[in-house]
């Protein structure tokens, strides 16, 4: 079965990261507080307050001051209902079953960056990967296309890619959601590794290998990462291999020395340590990791061939990442922080509800233009009752119809205690 819950080990972690000045240290002080301040109270009356309003009022920071939080004191947040225990933030487990799911719970506005060392992993490097200062990618198939570049040369021709999210087409509750990150990339395009051949409409398709062979027998995956491209996605895409996130090399278990990655597209065609393209035919049979994502990435049944798979494009999606509690004039009220991202149209009207009986409303602020990679927005929301609420969004643009998003796939729960 490939449902979800075939892999608990979902994927993580988002800090405070502004890209113009590559500092997080305001975020970091700031999520360390918070963690602190959660940790000592339980959020009851009387807590120690933390004002976030004060600690947030630099230029730089994350939450921009809107009326009501320049007036309220941030009391603390309520944590998302029935979503496991597992650590967030922090790499655990090793090769196939190893992982790091990002804590998405203190992203702020203006935050699109997540620090290498908090970006999601899904699979960590191979205790037998061979050694990268002789990595090579070799180019070979159908085509007369026999190339190879060495590590040296790829580094020596990377440059600027730009800022791409990637989130695992497992992405899971049981992991807060925490397997979707978004960092800037330094690579070679793919054209330029296959030498600028033209590959559109020629009835070939390009598969890319990985390094996949592991010391350990895993629990939760099947080892043999590859996917087929039809080579108008990869140019469509902009395709890249690469080798520096955040502008750093990239780290093993981020696919170092050289890994693909597919602009748009779910992690799972994002292969790591590349070392083999192959042009094979047109008709050839869908990979392994290709059945593995076939349900995660809405393909109709499983399909047998390669060109039988829709593209693994991530669809709109939306989710709140953190509800705050406030306190003004003695009033308390929440605030939904969360995230919109994928798809490739602007998102006009973002609808919330916080009860099934609601009708969506519009989110109160949803930035226009959406900056890229993805977006956070924020909701005030004042629960007339206790209870439990389960919150999800909604594109209310009717030519959207993300299917994911639409299947309540991100909804998240909380419980209200106080009004
Ligand atoms: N070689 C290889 N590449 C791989 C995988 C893998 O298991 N082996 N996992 C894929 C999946 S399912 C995802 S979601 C992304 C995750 O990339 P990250 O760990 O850098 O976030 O890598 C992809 N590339
Ligand atoms: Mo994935």
């Amino acid at each position: 079965m490939l449902g979800n819950s075939s892999d608990p080990a979902v994927e993580w972690p988002l800090v405070g990261f502004s890209q113009q000045n590559r500092e997080y240290k305001g975020l970091l002080v700031l999520d360390m507080l918070r963690r602190q301040f959660l940790r000592k109270t339980s959020l009851s009356s009387g807590a120690l307050l933390l004002d976030y309003g004060g600690l947030l009022s630099s230029p730089s920071s994350l939450t921009s001051r809107d009326d009501k939080t320049a007036g309220g004191t941030l009391e603390g947040t309520v944590g998302f209902l029935n979503e496991g225990s597992v650590e967030m933030n922090a790499l655990f487990g090793e090769e196939l079953d190893g992982r790091l799911y990002t804590d998405l719970d203190s992203i702020s506005e203006g935050e699109n960056l997540t620090p290498e060392s908090r970006f999601y992993v899904r699979t960590r490097a191979s205790k037998l990967l061979p050694d990268p200062k002789n990595w090579t990618v070799s180019v070979r198939g159908l085509v007369n296309l026999r190339r190879s570049m060495g590590i040296g040369e790829l580094r020596a021709k990377s440059r600027s890619m730009g800022a791409h999210l990637m989130e695992c087409a497992g992405n899971t509750r049981a992991a807060h959601f925490g397997m979707i990150s978004a960092g800037t990339w330094g690579g070679v395009p793919m054209k330029e590794v296959l030498g600028g051949a033209k590959l559109t409409n020629s009835g070939v398709r390009v598969l890319v290998q990985g390094f996949d062979r592991y010391a350990g027998t895993s629990v939760t995956s099947t080892p043999g990462a590859s996917w087929i491209f039809d080579p108008e996605d990869l140019e469509s895409s902009g395709a890249f291999l690469a080798t520096e996130l955040n502008g750093a090399p990239l780290s093993a278990d981020h696919g170092a020395p050289v890994r693909l990655v597919v602009p748009g597209w779910h992690g799972c065609a994002c292969i790591k340590w590349v070392d083999g393209i192959s042009i094979v035919r047109d008709s050839a049979e869908a990979t392994s990791q290709m059945l593995e994502y076939a349900a995660r990435t809405h393909q109709t049944g499983m399909p047998r061939l390669a060109k039988e798979f829709v593209p693994a494009r991530i669809q709109h999606a939306a989710m709140p990442v953190r509800v705050e509690r406030w306190r003004a004039e003695g009033k308390i009220s929440y605030r939904v922080v969360g995230l919109l991202w994928g798809g490739k149209e602007a998102v006009k009207t973002l609808g919330i509800r916080c009860n099934p009986e609601e009708d969506y409303k519009p989110v109160e602020k949803l930035p226009t233009p959406q900056p890229e990679p993805w977006t956070v927005w924020s909701h005030w929301w004042t629960p007339s009752e206790r209870g439990v609420y389960t919150i999800r969004l909604a594109i209310l643009d009717p030519a959207l119809k993300p299917k994911r998003l639409e299947s309540g796939y991100y909804a998240r729960s909380v419980e209200i205690t106080e009004i």
